[in-house]
């Protein structure tokens, strides 16, 4: 039984991520890792560790002696929180990355999973369609901290074999548990004030389009990515990976086709600089040509199922 670590397994992707291995993988072959003491229910069906990723010989040693053979490490600050605090945001989104590649590069692990985000383009990229290969000067010290760690991702594969693999996720949305600060988070947030019944005010202004993609797409699509043979992934830096792109205005008007009395505000805060920065959508071709990547969430699917779920 090949065994696998989440680490950072109590966040909005980290919960999904870990109950699909144990779908795919069974629960005892999955384990957990994150900050809190306690498992949260959701994943309560398998192995849980209170880990701090910070901790590298902690970390090490959890590792070697479970021999543990695949980690997927998703412990960051995302890009609003990262702003706030920018020194431990470049500590944590690297400290970290360092430790689990040293380990696969000692062959303590085979396989990595790292996610990158579409933060690692800023605003001098062009913002539509936005290629695989382009310019990339980030604004944001989150944007920094993942170009930097897909420089190092791309060189410990290069220089030391590492089987690393990344993705540069857009926004993701998702119902099952919520999101840690990002400037997409609006994207959710809107779903759970439309169906209480409340109006939202919106923190970026009606216009901004950023790239989004339906959580049930992003964990198929790290799935893919990990179960591909490895000659298939010839970048080793991080695929581009686009799903939709929309406004929220556009996501206002989409939710109003189902609760006619939602109503939206916008009262733009620091976050629409950090929007402003990123592209209004992402061009994928390549992830697609490489190893079959296809999205299949629109927008009006991904409304359907955020109301639906949200009200259940
Ligand atoms: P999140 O903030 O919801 O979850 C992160 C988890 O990491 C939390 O449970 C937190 O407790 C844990 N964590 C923080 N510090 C830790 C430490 N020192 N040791 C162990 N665990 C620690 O974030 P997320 O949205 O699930 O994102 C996961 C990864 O995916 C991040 O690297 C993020 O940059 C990337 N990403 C996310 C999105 C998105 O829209 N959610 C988009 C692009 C990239
Ligand atoms: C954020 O908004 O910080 C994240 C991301 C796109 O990386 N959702």
């Amino acid at each position: 039984m090949k065994k696998i670590l989440v680490i950072g397994s109590n966040g909005q992707i980290g919960t999904e991520l870990v109950l699909s291995l144990r779908e795919r993988y069974g629960n005892e072959a999955v384990f957990a890792a994150d900050l809190s003491k306690s498992c949260p229910a959701i994943i309560i069906n398998g192995p849980y560790v209170q880990l701090d990723v910070l901790q590298k010989e902690a970390i090490r040693e959890y590792i070697i002696s479970n021999e543990i053979k695949e980690v997927y490490l998703l412990a960051a600050l995302l890009s609003a929180t990262a702003e706030k605090n920018p020194d431990f945001a470049w500590k944590l989104n690297m400290e970290g990355l360092f430790t689990i590649l040293d380990l696969a590069k000692e062959k303590h692990i085979d396989k990595i999973f790292w996610p990158s985000s579409i933060a690692v383009f800023g605003p001098t990229t062009p913002a539509d369609k936005t290629p695989q290969y382009t310019i990339m000067e980030p604004s944001t010290v989150y944007g920094i901290s993942k170009l930097a760690g897909e420089r190092w991702c791309e060189y410990y594969h290069k220089k030391h074999q590492v089987d690393v693999r990344s993705l540069r996720y857009p926004g993701l949305i998702s119902y099952k548990s919520p999101p840690g600060g990002g400037t997409t988070d609006y994207a959710i947030d809107i779903f759970h004030k439309a169906t209480a019944g409340v109006d939202y005010d919106c923190f970026l202004n009606e216009t901004s389009a950023l790239p989004m993609l339906f959580m049930d797409d992003a964990i198929r699509a790290t799935i893919e990515l990990m179960e591909a043979p490895s000659e298939q992934i010839k970048i080793r830096s991080s695929y581009n990976l686009a799903g939709v792109s929309f406004t929220p205005k556009e996501l206002s008007e989409a939710i109003k086709k189902q609760l006619p009395d939602f109503k939206i505000t916008y009262n733009p805060d620091f976050r629409q600089a950090i929007a402003d920065s990123w592209p209004n959508s992402i061009d994928d071709a390549i992830t697609e040509q490489h190893w079959g990547w296809k999205p299949r969430f629109d927008l009006p699917k991904i409304v359907d199922e955020m109301i639906k779920n949200i009200k259940k």
